[in-house]
């Protein structure tokens, strides 16, 4: 669909990535665009440095809080707030108050982008999905055609104007860029699973589980929404309100339609009729959460009508996605791993539970209003030293305290950090990097944090 914003100004907030690709799209469709950063360590002439050539002299920027705009004397056509940008506060009310639309960048992107739409959320596993589901699409229907963008770290508003009625578009979107979805329809949606994470955002798990919910916007009953059997989360929504058709995936239960794990074997069952796809073990992916992600992955290709052949070939070659339980080197004997990804305690238990060996395990970070018990009772005997650092150091060894598990050392500083690691693991051992936190407090993101940690362990 396009939306008609020609010669019309629009507000967009924070010049991230997706403040910088939402600018981008609203000049290619003839609107201004004002852009306005609240943080107030930056100068104008930062913030157009990170737009594009083209867009440099045309923006308007703004460096202020939006609390502070007056929107008596300027007329937005509407708002786009970038994910990182708070919906909840007395400034947001004002604009809606005013009557001006709040469109998420994704709803932006939505409007002008052609094609199929696969999208895909989840509190864990939607990035390895999402790039597993973009290559098997690229397979499918070629490369030209298919975009991966979203909150795997590309902006989908700057992808969106080169999208055709062939594309298809595989997005990973967070519970943040669901806030303010109207228009937003997916053709094929999944919910991986909802497991407390941003509760500091969101508040409740209601609240959080509600912006997930919002992928299925505007489904119906024709279009096919993956949920997750085994989530309670996920079930609930779709036997009570989920308004597409579910495709269940499970790794615990039989299904008598879906696809589920049958000991190593991933089954596909419909109306009651079984076929054995592939042994898990023929994959690189390992661990149960990776098998729930190929299974998902399965279900929103089948979806979109890809043949099962080429499908499970690509599956079958598919290596995992960088920060996620990934295998850095083996250094003095010692193999070293990043799972920087794990910004959440339940992916950090994803991670601790893929260690066959004992473990010095680097943890804390950015307090996003966790609870860490299940993350400490996860550690199963396989941790041997558990290294913190970061905001939530006292909070998690107070947690571990608590569970019986003694073996803490604080690291003032990153660089203490890699040394404790170093010094505590010995030949035989690994060193797993999984914070069960955001990086926020000490990188500008998970991803900066997961190369700082194999720059140190190549430097070895
Ligand atoms: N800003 C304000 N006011 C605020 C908050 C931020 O002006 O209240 C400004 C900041 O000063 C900064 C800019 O906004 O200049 C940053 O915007 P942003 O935080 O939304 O970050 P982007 O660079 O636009 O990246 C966003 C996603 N970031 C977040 O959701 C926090 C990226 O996901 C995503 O890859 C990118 O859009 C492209 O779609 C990252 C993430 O951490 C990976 N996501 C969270 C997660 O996965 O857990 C949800």
């Amino acid at each position: 669909m396009t939306t008609d914003i020609k010669g019309k100004n629009v507000l967009v907030i924070g010049s991230g990535l997706s403040g910088v690709g939402a600018v981008r799209l609203l000049h290619q469709a003839g609107a201004a665009a004002s852009l306005l950063d609240e943080n107030d360590k930056l100068t104008a002439d930062e913030v157009r440095e990170r737009l594009s050539e083209l867009d440099r002299t045309d923006t308007r920027i703004l460096l202020q809080k939006l609390s502070d705009i007056d929107l008596e004397t300027i007329t937005y056509a509407a708002v786009v707030p970038s994910p990182g940008v708070p919906l909840d506060t007395p400034a947001f009310d004002r604009i809606r108050a005013a009557g001006i639309p709040v469109w998420s960048e994704v709803e932006l992107a939505y409007r002008f982008s052609r094609g199929r739409l696969a999208a895909i959320t989840g509190t864990n596993g939607k990035t390895t999905t999402t790039t597993l589901v973009g290559e098997i699409v690229k397979a499918a229907f070629g490369a030209e055609h298919v975009h991966v963008v979203g909150n795997i770290g590309y902006s989908w508003a700057e992808a969106a104007p080169d999208t055709t009625t062939e594309s298809v578009t595989v997005a990973e979107i967070s519970s943040f860029q669901l806030e303010a979805v109207e228009a937003f329809h997916a053709d094929v949606s999944a919910i991986l699973n909802i497991t407390p994470d941003h509760l500091n955002r969101h508040h409740t798990m209601e609240e959080y589980a509600r912006c997930k919910e919002r992928i299925t916007n505007l489904q119906n009953k024709e279009e096919v929404c993956v949920l997750n059997y085994d989530n309670p989360g996920t079930r609930e929504f779709g036997k009570k309100r989920c308004p597409a058709r579910v495709l269940w995936f499970s790794s615990h239960e039989e299904l008598p339609d879906g696809l589920w794990l049958d000991g190593d074997q991933i089954v596909k069952s419909w109306k009651g009729e079984k076929t054995t796809l592939m042994n898990v073990h023929d994959m690189h992916l390992v661990g149960r959460c990776n098998a729930e992600n190929v299974m998902a992955a399965i279900g929103i290709t089948l979806s979109l009508g890809v043949p099962l052949d080429v499908i499970l070939s690509v599956v079958r070659d598919f290596r995992a996605v960088e920060h996620r339980i990934e295998f850095v080197e083996t250094k003095n004997g010692v193999d070293y791993y990043n799972d920087s990804k794990a910004t959440n305690p339940d992916a950090a238990i994803q991670g601790i539970e893929a260690m066959d060996r004992p473990t010095v395990l680097l943890g804390g970070g950015y307090d996003k209003g966790s609870t860490y018990d299940e993350w400490i009772e996860a550690f199963g005997g396989r941790v041997k030293k558990l290294v913190l650092m970061g905001t939530t150091r006292e909070k998690i060894a107070a947690c571990a305290e608590k569970h019986g598990f003694h073996d803490i050392v604080f690291a003032e500083d990153k660089e203490e950090a890699l040394r404790l690691c170093d010094s505590f693991a010995q030949p035989g051992d690994a060193v797993l990097l999984s914070p069960a936190c955001a990086s926020w407090d000490m990188f500008p993101n998970y991803e900066a944090r997961g190369r700082w940690f194999k720059d140190h362990v190549h430097a070895l």
